[in-house]
């Protein structure tokens, strides 16, 4: 136990599990124990969360600490019992005439333990299946009070508890986390005022305009239905031939087929409000707003080879890496900014803002700050919590409001709506995760699953018998923004809403050479999956409206000459006003740049060079970096030095795209049995091909020879070498290298030749 071990997610706050060694814990020296000073020091747990976070929270801030432990249930030292807490004796066999003989059917243990997992399941979201959540709380930076009297915004430093499920949209439940995709970020907000969601994705615009289309868009994207195929994937027949024919869908395919549909993390992406909404102050006077959340660690991606390669190694790879970072207390954190402005500026804009398809460039309103929000708490149980919280677009509170979006309007139907089948029945808004901590009284009463006990004998109202109670709220109350309407009955849209590509070619110019080039590779694979030429030409004429450039290039990927351009739905579209938005490049926001919860693989095998590697060790760990040692095999090797070092995963458990960055270390003997090993190729070139951060210490440098990786000629994109002796000098710039995310001029195939 004392061995040399890798630096595992730890938060004090948690009991180690029953069959925990304590071998998996930092022994002295190397990290420190749970209960030393020095932990305390470098890690933040949920009970101790003003070490990062400020104030403390104010009691019932976290809803799971104050309503939820109603429901807690802790089975420690306790015994077994049935549904109707009978204690069970045995829980091995069922009961049977004779040991041999029939199980009998009076036998209601059995039977209520198989009926129950009989109907374990229900049914999974009809989009955004697969997600993860956590729990945490949002904080205001000052009064807002001159635009909204929304309660979150009330005062300065206010924290309003928070929950927020992060997910992925085609996929089902069980689908992998790195697919190309939008990413949905919905917060459920805890009020005063009742509960808030805003549920919005990590792109700030959407495939279509009209809610009368998202069925259509969904059965076209989800698994073509003949055969089921293909699961959590854009890149097939049906979503082209679907998106080819909608070219007010052309600006979303750019953000989808960019790095942004395929994120890092949940803790490195941005999160979108997307439609329009109003804020409404307690005059009753409105703006108009959009909301955007930008993450403190930055916007971050994988590159395609990476993502397809992390699908097999770790389908959870999202899932862990937000668990892992808020166990080990790496809360993530999330400014909220809105964008406000007024409906006579918005007549002005060459867009409509009730265009979901069209974002409002930063240049044309700029951001303002209001407050961060913080996840510090993992659920206690996936299914009670991440897998029944329903949000809904619904939810508002007063001071927001809905704008006339017409994809808005059909969600404010759509998700109560959908709440009512997938969690069976209208009290889904009982069930602890989805209660608000604001007082629930109202005359509604009954239906499945009832938890209220409402007492008394008036369920209507007016009423006398119950003095008028609950009685309306009036100005207290949620008003609805009295917006003045004198118009036709009709289907149809506005004349704005038929520009389709202005804001592409916005999107596309506003990219840095590599975030275009992936985007020339993301159309060129998406569309070499397409079986029918003519859907493929359908698309390139479409982008040829986008950008020749663009066009041209996944042409030539395709092996097809470039089509005439897609006529457009409107001759002379207004001239934008913004034609270029660097904050719509990835690169705007590299956040902290800092190695915290970057995870960092250090190839070992017996014999290699001890004193450097603890030096090595320490420095990255000091940085906040999480370390891996990585063997041909699991389980303990030793050092030239003797010294022992247990390695907690193998090249085979984990291959190197689950890694930020490489340590090829020292040692002979080490390096030699690595290099016999195939595995090791693989790792290295991986890394190297994915641009990530590679240290050779001395002997470790054959290893980059073997792969053919000429360090010389790349030490400038993130590929150090050392000798024994000087890691130390090396290690503040190798932690800049892995700081700097990656190195995509290594990228193997950064063009689409
Ligand atoms: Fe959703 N969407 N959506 N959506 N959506 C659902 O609600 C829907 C849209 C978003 O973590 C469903 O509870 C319609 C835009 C997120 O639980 C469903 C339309 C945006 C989540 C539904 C849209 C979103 C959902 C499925 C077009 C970004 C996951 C299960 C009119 C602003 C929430 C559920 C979670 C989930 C309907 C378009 C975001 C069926 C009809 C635009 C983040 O109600």
């Amino acid at each position: 136990s004392d061995a040399l071990v890798a630096a595992m997610p730890y938060n004090s706050n948690k009991k180690l599990e029953h069959g925990h060694d304590n071998a998996v814990l930092p022994p002295d020296g190397i990290t420190v124990k749970p209960d030393s000073a020095a932990l305390t020091a470098s890690t933040h747990t949920e009970q101790d969360g003003t070490t990062k976070t400020g104030a403390a929270a104010r009691p019932g801030s976290n809803p799971a600490n104050g309503p939820l432990d109603r429901v807690r249930v802790d089975a420690s030292e306790q015994p077994l019992t049935t549904n109707q807490g009978v204690p069970v004796a045995d829980n091995q066999n069922s009961l049977k005439a004779g040991l041999r003989g029939p199980t009998l059917l009076e036998d209601f243990i059995l039977r209520e333990k198989i009926t129950h997992f009989d109907h374990e399941r229900i049914p999974e979201r009809v989009v955004h299946a697969r997600g993860s959540a956590a729990h945490g709380y949002f904080e205001a930076y000052k009064a807002l009070t001159r635009y909204t009297r929304a309660a979150p915004f009330a005062e300065k430093g206010k924290r309003t508890p928070v929950f927020v499920r992060f997910s992925t949209v085609a996929g089902e439940r069980g689908s992998k986390d790195t697919a190309r995709d939008v990413r949905g970020f919905a917060v459920k907000f805890y009020t005063d005022e009742g509960n808030w969601d805003l549920v919005g994705n990590n792109m700030p615009v959407f495939f279509i305009q009209d809610a009368m289309k998202f069925p259509d868009l969904v059965h076209a994207v989800k698994p073509e239905p003949h055969h089921g195929m293909p699961q959590a994937a854009s890149a097939h027949d049906t979503f082209w031939d679907f998106v080819s024919l909608m070219p007010e869908s052309t600006h979303m395919l750019m953000w989808l087929m960019s790095d942004r549909a395929i994120p890092r993390s949940y803790r490195m992406m941005q999160g979108f409000g997307v439609h329009t909404f109003r804020l409404v102050n307690q005059q009753g006077e409105a703006v108009f707003c959009k909301f955007h959340w930008k993450p403190l660690l930055g916007t971050h991606s994988l590159v395609w080879d990476e993502a397809v390669k992390i699908s097999g190694a770790d389908p959870d790879f999202h899932r862990r890496d937000l668990w892992e970072a808020i166990e080990s207390g790496e809360f993530p954190e999330w400014e909220l900014a809105v964008q406000i402005f007024t409906e006579e500026q918005a007549e002005g804009f060459s867009f409509d803002v009730l265009d979901s398809t069209k974002l409002i460039p930063e240049e044309l309103v700029p951001l303002t700050p209001v407050g961060r929000m913080v996840l510090n708490r993992n659920p206690d149980n996936f299914f009670a919590e991440t897998e029944q919280v329903a949000f809904c677009t619904a939810h508002i509170i007063p001071g927001i409001d809905f704008s006339n979006d017409p994809l808005l309007a059909g969600r404010i139907h759509s998700y109560v709506d959908t709440q009512i089948s997938r969690l069976g029945g209208p009290n889904f808004h009982e069930i602890p995760i989805n209660s608000p901590l604001a007082q629930v009284q109202n005359n509604q009463r009954d239906g499945m699953h009832r938890q209220a006990i409402n007492r008394g004998r008036v369920a209507y109202e007016p009423n006398s018998l119950a003095g008028g109670c609950p009685f309306q709220a009036g100005s207290a109350g949620f008003i609805s923004f009295p917006e003045a309407v004198r118009e036709d009955k009709v289907r149809g849209k506005p004349e704005k809403f038929a520009e389709h590509y202005a804001q592409a070619t916005l999107f596309y110019n506003s990219q840095t050479a590599i975030e275009k080039a992936h985007i020339a590779a993301a159309f060129r694979f998406e569309l070499s999956k397409v079986e029918v030429p003519a859907i493929r030409q359908r698309m390139l004429s479409s982008l040829v409206n986008v950008s020749q450039e663009l066009a041209a290039e996944v042409a030539t990927g395709l092996g097809m000459t470039l089509p005439q351009a897609m006529p457009k739905a409107i001759a002379e579209p207004p001239p934008p006003q913004v034609t270029e938005s660097p904050a719509l490049s990835l690169k705007a926001l590299p956040g902290e740049c800092g190695i915290r919860t970057r995870q960092i693989a250090v190839l070992i095998d017996n014999g290699v060079h001890y004193p450097s590697l603890l030096s090595l060790y320490k420095a990255l760990t000091d940085a906040g970096a999480v370390m891996h040692f990585v063997g041909p095999r699991v389980g303990t090797f030793v050092s030239s030095s003797n010294e022992q070092i247990l390695a907690n995963k193998s090249m085979e458990n984990s291959p190197s795209v689950l890694f930020d960055a490489l340590i090829l270390p020292d040692g002979n003997d080490a390096v030699q049995t690595l290099a016999g090993c195939m595995d090791t190729t693989d790792f290295i070139n991986n890394q190297f091909r994915h641009g990530k951060a590679i240290l050779a210490v001395g002997a470790g440098r054959q290893l980059l020879k073997m792969v053919g990786i000429d360090a010389d000629s790349t030490k400038a994109n993130g590929i150090l070498l050392a000798d024994s002796s000087k890691v130390e000098e090396i290690a503040s710039t190798f932690i800049k290298a892995v700081a700097a995310h990656r190195h995509p001029s290594r990228d193997a195939k950064p063009a689409t030749t």
